[in-house]
């Protein structure tokens, strides 16, 4: 079947000369909302994003390589997960235009977001395996499952902004993310609970697309005909270019396609959820199991931060009950050889 295009009118982005007024116009906000995703072109300054794309190339290794079958699934090992030696990495994380984007997908302030998840991942061109688990061409799935103790709520009351980050070009890579539009409550392809899905209800986690299937078709054939019909039938494409970011939900059906041959595609992958979600684990180690390494990055970037992108990591906001005269001293002198500034936090207590 030859692959469908999302339509680039429904994705323009709310221009401003100033960096600090660029916002998601209502069309991606609804987009996301009411479909599951919305693909936007142009948020994040392109020199940090080639910054990043540097850092990445300078890891990972080049396509063809033996060194790149290593690589070939997910996660960056811990090289880039936040906070990452790549200090582009860790300024795309936090930067005020994804953390205002997300707020906006979600209706709530940045001080009331969470980071959950933020590393970079290869995909590389390698072809299909034998592996149940093989990455190259995915089943469709959504992501909640390894992300929540729970299910996603209702769709009207999201809780979490997945996010890819392409950097690279469609043209050089392909590998575009299929994803299910939801065309509202009755849509067929979104029925409630989210369980026809390896990995699920007791079903096995078979990640290949023909492996999946195969699976489904005999451990739950209707399960497996509603996935033809309602989810790959009617997949679009995000077709990216360098610096385009992909948000979408745990609740939205999706998955990664075959990247070309030869190629390597890189793509920052992130979530945030709403403060107070428990059941949305971070996925990698807390923030402060870094605290003791010898460059004292986190502590650094703690210091270094504004107030919302330090309550993004769970550090309390100026006006929050753990603060005190005593608290307020005791957090000064843990940061002050790093430069902190606390008047905002001082400020709110008196
Ligand atoms: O790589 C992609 O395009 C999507 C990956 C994905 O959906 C996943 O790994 O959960
Ligand atoms: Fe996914």
């Amino acid at each position: 079947m030859p692959e469908k295009i999302m339509g680039k009118s429904a994705i323009n982005f709310a221009h401003s000369e100033a960096l600090e007024e660029r916002r998601l116009g209502s069309a991606h906000i609804a987009n996301w909302r009411d479909n599951g995703f919305a693909l936007v072109h142009d948020l994040l300054p392109d020199t940090l994003l080639q910054r990043l794309k540097e850092d990445a190339l300078g890891f990972y290794p080049a396509p063809g390589t033996e060194a790149a079958t290593h690589f070939n699934n997910f996660g960056s090992g811990q090289k880039f997960v936040f906070p990452a030696e790549s200090a582009a990495c860790n300024a795309v994380t936090l930067h005020p235009l994804l953390l205002q984007a997300v707020a906006d997908l979600l209706g709530v302030s940045t001080f009331e977001l969470r980071l959950t998840q933020s590393d970079l991942w290869p995909k590389y061109g390698n072809g299909d395996s034998d592996d149940a688990l093989d990455n190259t061409d995915q089943r469709i799935h959504c992501d909640y499952p390894n992300h929540s103790l729970v299910h996603p709520p209702a769709w009207e009351n999201p809780e979490a902004v997945e996010i890819i980050i392409y950097l690279n070009d469609y043209d050089e890579c392909e590998g575009a993310t299929a994803v299910v539009p939801r065309t509202g409550p009755d849509d067929p392809a979104y029925p409630w609970p989210i369980i026809q899905t390896p990995g699920v209800a007791g079903l096995d986690y078979v990640n290949d697309r023909d492996k999946a299937e195969a699976y489904m078709a005999e451990h739950n054939p209707d399960a497996a005909n509603f996935r033809q019909q309602h989810l790959y039938a009617r997949e679009l494409v995000a077709r990216y270019q360098f610096g385009s970011v992909l948000f979408y939900r745990h609740d939205t059906w999706h998955r990664g396609r075959p990247v070309k041959a030869q190629a390597l595609r890189l793509v920052h992958n992130l979530t945030f959820t709403k403060v107070g979600c428990d059941w949305l684990n971070v996925l990698h180690p807390g923030w402060s199991w870094s605290m003791y390494r010898r460059d004292k990055l986190m502590e650094k970037l703690v210091a270094e931060a504004t107030v919302e992108q330090r309550s993004v990591l769970g550090f309390p906001p100026p006006g929050h009950n753990y603060w005190t005269p005593q608290t307020l001293l005791a957090v000064e002198a843990r940061y002050h050889a790093f430069g902190i500034d606390m008047s905002p936090y001082r400020a709110a207590l008196s």
